[in-house]
């Protein structure tokens, strides 16, 4: 508890603690902030990390086959990431913890019972539950970094209004890296022990403006391009839906609360996650490291899924009807097939069961919207799906994952630009993509550099081999 106090002393005086809004305080009742507390942890985590590599760095760690060099490297062990751990059959676990029990610990707004995304930030960074007060001091820091600079705005309101929202998303997230502390300590110089506080801050004001950012871009692309401010007694996902317009319907606040919580993080080897720890490797800032994660999260097979699933479902209404029989709906997944194009919002690289994020926002809609006709005709395809693609014999796991679900909810509440649910989807996993630079940064995570082969090198190494 002595070195604890100490540690938290220490670490007040430092200067990467001056931008934090929580100052030291002499009073013994005040609770750490979220820096304070990872000053407290990291020391021990790294020591933990030495001592597995000295016991079990030089043991194998099963095999590898050509398969999986051909093969998008499916199960590869070759991350490390305590953040979130996602298990075939049972889903994913924020440190330990299942979605159900996030919903259940993580503090809730005043009157509200979804889990703040605040907290989850909390959990994916410590391995703990925030207090109410902790989850109240972030939502307080974010709104206050919440500004972005003049020239972003000017970014944003270049784009023509036919780009798509995931392009401008990830233009304005790297024009941030302008104001990058991290990027301003390296050429100045810092040391290796003090990257994390500086990836830490970014990470933070990374955060805190995506909702302007998001904002911005859909009141350009889908209103008239005025936005309301910040309100800096708000939390997090409140001031997202204002930005929105949204800002008045209490359930889609709330909405907005789980849709962040729940996919922050799926998590180290998913294309999003992925990116931005490899280019975050280069010690490129988490500006830089997780506008190339937007990158990947836009496309099709990823977090565009979202946005492919409304579209096909709109088109499946356009041809057969609002009220199609279950027929009528599967010669459509057949037709889908059979044109050899995929079923968006089903399948999944790693999962091989209901993916828990579809089962969530299936609990939010019973709860809230349980006669929405669209929400009627996705329980439907729950219903339809999954055995045309067993029979179809291709797809390792047939069931429906996050993105099945997502676009429906929004479009209840009138989010109905389709174009625009990824940026969503990419301001939760800003949560996750942040988590891990900070921790990547403390540890002292190398440069990724994994080593490719060619295919003359395989039919080598493998010759005259049974
Ligand atoms: N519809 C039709 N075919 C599918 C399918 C689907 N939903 N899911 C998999 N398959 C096919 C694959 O295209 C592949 O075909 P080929 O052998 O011809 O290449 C075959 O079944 C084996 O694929 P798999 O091993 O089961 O799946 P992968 O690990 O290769 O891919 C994907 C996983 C998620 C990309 C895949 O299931 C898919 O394309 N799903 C539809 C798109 C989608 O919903 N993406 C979002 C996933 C969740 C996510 O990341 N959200 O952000």
């Amino acid at each position: 508890m002595v070195a604890a106090l100490r540690n938290v002393f220490n670490v007040s005086r430092s200067p990467l603690l001056a931008r934090t809004s929580i100052r030291f305080s002499s009073t013994a009742s005040r609770q750490l902030t979220l820096k304070e507390r990872l000053a407290e942890l990291i020391p021990t985590e790294i020591e933990k990390v030495k001592a597995i590599r000295a016991e079990h760095g030089k043991k194998a760690f099963g095999p590898v086959t050509v398969d999986q060099l051909y093969g998008g490297m499916r199960g590869l062990p070759a991350l490390i990431w305590d953040g979130s751990v996602l298990d075939p059959d049972e889903g994913i676990r924020f440190r330990g913890k299942s979605i159900d029990e996030c919903k259940s610990l993580l503090p809730a707004a005043p009157g509200g019972s979804e889990p703040l995304p605040e907290g989850i930030f909390w959990l994916l960074l410590t391995g703990e539950i925030p207090s109410a007060e902790q989850v109240a001091e972030l939502s307080r820091d974010w709104a206050a970094r919440a500004e972005i600079p003049d020239f972003v705005k000017e970014i944003i309101d270049r784009c023509p209004p036919t780009l798509h929202p995931m392009s401008q998303f990830s233009m304005a997230v790297t024009a941030l890296n302008h104001d990058s502390a991290f990027a301003k300590a390296y050429q100045d110089g810092v040391s290796k022990k003090d990257y994390w506080g500086y990836t830490f801050e970014d990470s933070m004001d990374l955060i805190a403006k995506l909702p302007n950012i998001a904002g911005r871009i859909y009141r350009n692309v889908f209103g008239d391009g005025k936005l309301p401010a910040i309100d800096s007694n708000k939390d997090y996902s409140a001031n997202l839906a204002t930005l929105l317009g949204f800002g008045d319907n209490q359930a889609f606040v709330e909405l907005l609360r789980l849709y962040i919580t729940i996919h922050t993080d799926h998590e180290g080897g998913n294309v999003s996650a992925h990116t931005g720890k490899l280019v975050g490797s280069a010690l490129s800032d988490p500006f830089l490291a997780f506008g190339a994660s937007l990158n990947g999260l836009a496309g099709p097979l990823h977090g565009l899924a979202n946005q492919e699933v409304l579209l096909w479902l709109r088109k499946m209404q356009s041809q057969i009807g609002e009220n199609a029989t279950d027929d009528a709906v599967k010669s459509y997944v057949w037709s889908t097939l059979k044109g050899g194009q995929v079923v968006p919002g089903y399948g999944h690289a790693v999962l091989r069961k209901t993916d828990p994020r579809y089962t969530a926002q299936r609990e939010f809609a019973l709860k809230n919207l349980p006669d929405d006709p669209l929400f009627k005709l996705v329980g439907q395809i729950y219903e339809i799906v999954p055995s045309i693609l067993l029979e179809a014999g291709k797809a390792k796991n047939p069931w429906p994952n996050v993105d099945a679900h997502s676009g429906v909810l929004l479009t209840h509440y009138g989010l109905d630009q389709m174009q625009f649910y990824t940026v969503l989807f990419g301001v939760s996993r800003a949560f996750g993509v942040a988590a891990q630079l900070i921790w990547d940064r403390a540890l002292g995570a190398p440069l990724e550099r994994p080593k490719s082969y060619s295919s003359e090198a395989i039919q080598k190494i493998f010759k005259d081999k049974p």
